[in-house]
C-alpha cells in the first residue's frame, strides 16, 4: 500500500502556487510552511511508517474500531449508497466499510493526485467487482461536484483526524462544503483525536525512533526539490510540543544557529532558535467537536470511542 494519509502531496499543483505559499509563510513574523508538503513520496512512505509505531495510538486505534462501527452504521442503513471519500486515503480502511456495509452501491474518492488516486481505485475496483468506482480528480477542500445519482444516499468517509489538521475555522469551512458537497439527507462518517494526557500526545508526536522527526525534516528536502530552496536540513531541529490553550500539537523545525535561507533569490534570516511552524493536530472533545459540527450544517447523531477515549469516530447527519 502506498499511503494511509489522507492529504496526499499536491505535486500537480502549479510551481509557482507553491513558491508563493511557501515565500508566503515564511515572511510572516512566526514563520510557517503548510502541512501538505509533508506528502512528497518519502514524505508518504514515512507517515506509512508513523502509522506503524506504538507511540503512535491514532492509526492502529481507529483501524480497530472500524469494523464493529461499520456493521453499526450498516445497520442504520435501508437503501442504496455512495461512500465519498475525502483524500484518496488508507486502502485499509475503505475495505472495511465495503466489506461490513452491504448497501454502498458506489465509491468515490476525492483527491487531488490524479494518478495515485485511479491506480487506487483500480486495485479496488477489482476487489470489490459489485461496487461501482467513481474517481473524483478535485482538491476536497474546494467545493466538488459529484456525479450525482438522486437513489443513491451520499455518505462521506474522513477518517484518520486529518480534520485536527485543519484549524478551527478551516475545519468549520471543510464540514460546510462538505454539507454542500454531499447533499440533503447526506451523513459523515469522520474521525476525530481526543484529548487526553499531553505527556501521551508527547509521546505519539516525539517517538523513540525519530520517525516523526524524518518526517517533519523531509518537508524541508521536498521543499529545497519543488522550489529550488537552500534549506540545509542539518541545521534545523524537529520540535514538537501540546499547546494546552489551543488543544492542539505543533509542530515546528527550529533553526539551530544564526542562518540565511535563499528562495528562489529571496533571503530569509533566521536567528538561531527560531522556529518554522510546519502543523497542528487539534484533539476535541466530544463536546467540542459535536459544538464544530452543528456550526457547520451536522449534527452528531452517533459517536464511537476506542482505545478507553483514545480515538473518536462520530457519525454526522446533515441538518436541513
Ligand atoms: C495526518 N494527520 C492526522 C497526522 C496527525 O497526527 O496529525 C499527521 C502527523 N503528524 C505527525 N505525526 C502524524
Amino acid at each position: 500500500m502506498h499511503s494511509q494519509n489522507t492529504l496526499h502531496a499536491d505535486q500537480s499543483l502549479p510551481a509557482d502556487a507553491v513558491l508563493s505559499e511557501v515565500l508566503d509563510g515564511l515572511s510572516q513574523q512566526q514563520k510557517s510552511l503548510p502541512s501538505k508538503y509533508f506528502y512528497d513520496t518519502e514524505g508518504s512512505e514515512l507517515f506509512d511508517q508513523i502509522c506503524e509505531l506504538d507511540e503512535y495510538y491514532p492509526y492502529r486505534t481507529e483501524i480497530a474500531m472500524l469494523p464493529s462501527i461499520a456493521q453499526d452504521v450498516s445497520h442504520m442503513l435501508n437503501e442504496p449508497c455512495n461512500i465519498v471519500e475525502f483524500g484518496a486515503g488508507s486502502l485499509a480502511k475503505i475495505r472495511i466499510l465495503l466489506k461490513h456495509v452491504d448497501s454502498i452501491s458506489r465509491f468515490t474518492p476525492i483527491d487531488i493526485a490524479g494518478d495515485f488516486l485511479r491506480r487506487e481505485a483500480d486495485t479496488l475496483q477489482k476487489e470489490f467487482p459489485h461496487v461501482e468506482v467513481y474517481p473524483v480528480e478535485a482538491d476536497f477542500t474546494r467545493p466538488v461536484e459529484l456525479n450525482t445519482n438522486a437513489s443513491l444516499k451520499n455518505i462521506g468517509f474522513f477518517p484518520g483526524s486529518t480534520i485536527g489538521n485543519f484549524t478551527t475555522e478551516a475545519a468549520q469551512a471543510f464540514l460546510t462544503q462538505a454539507r454542500e458537497t454531499l447533499g440533503n439527507g447526506s451523513l459523515l462518517l469522520i474521525g476525530v483525536d481526543t484529548k487526553k494526557p499531553p505527556a501521551m500526545l508527547h509521546k505519539a508526536y516525539n517517538d523513540q525512533r525519530g520517525i516523526t522527526r524524518k518526517f517533519n525534516l523531509n518537508m524541508l528536502a521536498h521543499l529545497n526539490r519543488e522550489t529550488g530552496a537552500d534549506f540545509d536540513l542539518d541545521k534545523f531541529e524537529h520540535y514538537a510540543f501540546y499547546n494546552p490553550e489551543k488543544g492542539r500539537i505543533e509542530m515546528h523545525l527550529i533553526s539551530q544557529t544564526e542562518q540565511t535561507v535563499t528562495v528562489a533569490g529571496n533571503a530569509f534570516e533566521f536567528r538561531e532558535g527560531e522556529s518554522i511552524h510546519t502543523e497542528n493536530s487539534h484533539k476535541y472533545t466530544q463536546q467540542e467537536f459535536k459544538q464544530l459540527a452543528s456550526n457547520s450544517g451536522w449534527r452528531s447523531t452517533r459517536h464511537w470511542m476506542g482505545g478507553q477515549q483514545l480515538f473518536s469516530v462520530h457519525l454526522l447527519q446533515a441538518m436541513d
